[in-house]
């Protein structure tokens, strides 16, 4: 079983082989964040790269977005790491306008995996609701995600709302276009471009 099975698999969309190949890899003892990197995420890069050439539309990315899905589910247990006491409230969703939400699940794999209560508001989120959701679980972090340059300013606008609120969460954010730069720019807390960063930040901030 190679990496290059499982990419192949999520690019033509065959979910019953990227289940099977998945599961393959990591009974040959293939790495679970090679499984995840060289297999899984780099396939998307490549769905990425031919829609945005015009060989595919929505409907293929949509198809290829499930079975990456489908494998993420087979690597979910494997991710997990010390899950054994909870170490704060961590909430968590996609901003309003922006529909993608492979990233924001994997982050939210590994930050609960992390020992990290994970409250998950889903796609779509409205800023009020982030507000309310951090205040009714008195959150220790807020984690923004976006994948659309035209969502981004929606990030910049729910860490206003959130700032003003008073909350004491922390906010980082995160998402294909978002930049070091940019969370410094509209006043977030952290960024991170990877799912395991984000756990690195996440526990940063919540000992600070
Ligand atoms: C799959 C996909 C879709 C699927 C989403 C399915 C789903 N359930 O998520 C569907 C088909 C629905 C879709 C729709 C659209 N999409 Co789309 N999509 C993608 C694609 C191919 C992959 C995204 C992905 O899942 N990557 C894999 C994950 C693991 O990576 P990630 O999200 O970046 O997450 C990682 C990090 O960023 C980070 N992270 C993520 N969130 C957070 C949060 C925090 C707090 C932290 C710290 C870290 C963090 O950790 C994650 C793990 O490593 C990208 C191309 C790409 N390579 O990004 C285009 C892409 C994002 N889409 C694009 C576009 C244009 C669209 C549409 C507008 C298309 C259309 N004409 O309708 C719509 C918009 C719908 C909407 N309103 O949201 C463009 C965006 C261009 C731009 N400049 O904004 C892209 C870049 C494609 C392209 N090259 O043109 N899409």
């Amino acid at each position: 079983m190679a990496l290059t099975d499982i990419l192949n698999s999520v690019i033509v969309f065959d979910k019953k082989a990227v289940v099977e190949n998945v599961k393959a890899a990591i009974s040959s003892g293939i790495p679970i964040d090679d499984i995840l990197n060289k297999g899984l995420i780099a396939a998307m890069d490549i769905i990425g790269e031919k829609f945005s050439s015009g060989e595919i539309f929505v409907p293929e990315m949509l198809q290829a977005a499930k079975a990456m899905q489908l494998g993420l589910e087979v690597l979910k247990p494997h991710l997990s790491g010390d899950a054994l006491m909870e170490k704060g409230t961590v909430i968590i969703g996609t901003v309003k306008g922006d529909l993608h939400d492979i990233g924001k699940n994997l982050v939210t794999m590994m930050v609960e995996g992390a020992g990290f209560n994970v409250i998950d508001l889903g796609v779509d989120v409205d800023v009020n609701k982030f507000v309310s959701e951090a205040q009714a679980h008195n959150a220790d972090v807020v984690c923004l995600s976006a994948l659309l340059t035209t969502t981004m300013p929606v990030m910049a606008k729910t860490v206003e709302a959130l700032k003003e609120a008073g909350l004491k969460a922390k906010i980082i954010i995160g998402g294909a276009p978002v930049t070091h730069a940019y969370a410094q720019q509209i006043g977030a807390d952290g960024f991170s471009d990877n799912a395991p960063g984000a756990v690195e930040l996440i526990r940063k901030l919540v000992a600070a």
